[in-house]
């Protein structure tokens, strides 16, 4: 089935040689993503999905004009960590697959990059934001967006030097993600000075936020702080609001999600404050090229994440592509692959991309946005900050 200038085999999808101008066949290489594409996180997950989709086409050529099938073949983590390492080990089975692009989740990547890691297999994330996955120093982990350590004290210092909010009330969903970036949020927003009522955890399936927010009620905080995604921030909020609850709603790019909006109901949304590693398309010189391009694609627009889906895949194509040409045009180990992935220099849609030798960017962009009147997708931008890969 041909499907907007893809041949779709099954879930596949593959670049044959007739696709580009190639006299070999020097046999397939695939490669894989793993993100949520059923459940609550499915909207972001499916627009990673998309956004590797939409880079096979654009950049494929690059592997099939060295003689080579090349093999798209999505995954669904199902957010769920003990799902992702299944598929994880499944994927690590299949000699063709030279790299990863994935996951979402911090805490289904916390795993299943071990997994890949075992066989020199390389993962790059283009939404993993908890710190501790480029600590651990595995050589094929790698990630194209920033991290909790910068992300939530960059929210506390917005929240309590700009707004001059002085108590939080921070909710966390437990996960690595959540707990990380609640955890560095309520650090910060202390060592500004500021009261932290209570960092609590929730179990990250909650749909009945009445225990927590009738603490919220009785505290009256300045501000309430969601570690988590948006599946569960989008119904906190809508709840936080059906009790009269006036706090200023924040969170981090977990939030960062149509769907958010959709689940929280557009009039809750207004006023609303979150930071994101996921810079918005406005900023990017081909971002509005990106958009279009997507929405012919796939006939709905760009989420948060679909962007950087799309420069991750680029940038383990690149890594293969160069991977083979040092072997001089063989098919590469998947260590090369991995070691070469590490050392792209490339300018992707969402800036230079470069990594230090734990595999964060060298530099990563940090966005502060406020939601108004107009709903998510018109968010104004309030700060965007670079800044260095901590412990460079
Ligand atoms: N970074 C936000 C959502 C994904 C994660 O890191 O778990």
């Amino acid at each position: 089935m041909r499907k907007a200038g893809f041949i779709v085999l099954g879930a596949a999808l593959t670049l044959t040689a007739g696709m580009v101008a190639t006299a070999q066949n020097k046999g397939t290489i695939k490669i894989a993503s793993q993100s949520p594409l059923s459940g609550p996180q499915s909207q972001l997950g499916e627009a990673i999905k998309l956004g590797v989709q939409l880079a096979v086409r654009d950049f494929g050529k690059v592997i099939v004009s060295q003689g080579f099938k090349l093999e798209y073949q999505p995954e669904d983590d199902q957010a769920t960590p003990t799902v992702g390492t299944a598929n994880a080990n499944r994927l690590v089975n299949d000699p063709d697959l030279l790299a990863v692009v994935g996951h979402l989740n911090s805490g289904v990547a916390r795993p299943a990059s071990l997994v890949y890691d075992k066989v020199g297999l390389a993962s790059v994330s283009p939404a993993n934001t908890a710190v501790d996955l480029t600590e651990r120093g595995l050589k094929t982990y790698s990630r194209i967006c920033g991290r909790d350590d910068v992300q939530g004290p960059t929210g506390a210092r917005y929240l309590t030097q700009d707004l001059k909010a002085k108590t939080f009330f921070v909710v966390n969903d437990k996960t690595a993600y959540g707990q990380g970036v609640a955890d560095a949020f309520a650090g910060e927003v202390k060592k500004l000075g500021g009261t932290v009522m209570e960092n609590t955890g929730i179990p990250s399936d909650e749909t009945d936020f009445s225990a927590v927010l009738n603490r919220v009620a009785a505290l009256k905080p300045d501000v309430v702080y969601y570690g988590g995604l948006y599946p569960q921030a989008g119904p906190m909020l809508k709840q936080m609001r059906e009790k009269g609850i006036t706090s200023i709603f924040s969170g981090a790019d977990g939030l960062d999600s149509s769907d958010f909006e959709t689940l929280a109901g557009k009039e809750n949304l207004n006023g609303v404050i979150f930071t994101t590693t996921a810079v918005p398309l406005s900023q990017f010189a081909l971002g509005k090229k990106f958009a279009a391009d997507y929405q012919k694609a796939f006939g709905k627009p760009a989420e948060s994440y679909s962007i950087y889906g799309y420069d991750a895949t680029r940038v383990v194509l690149t890594g293969i592509a160069n991977a083979i040409r040092a072997n001089k045009g063989a098919r590469p180990s998947r260590q090369a692959v991995a070691a070469a992935i590490r050392k792209v220099d490339l300018v992707g849609l969402t800036g230079h991309i470069q990594f230090n030798s734990k595999g964060d960017l060298l530099a990563a962009k940090y966005v502060v946005l406020k939601i108004g009147a107009d709903g998510y997708r018109n968010a104004k931008i309030v700060k965007v900050l670079t800044v260095q890969a901590p412990g460079q």
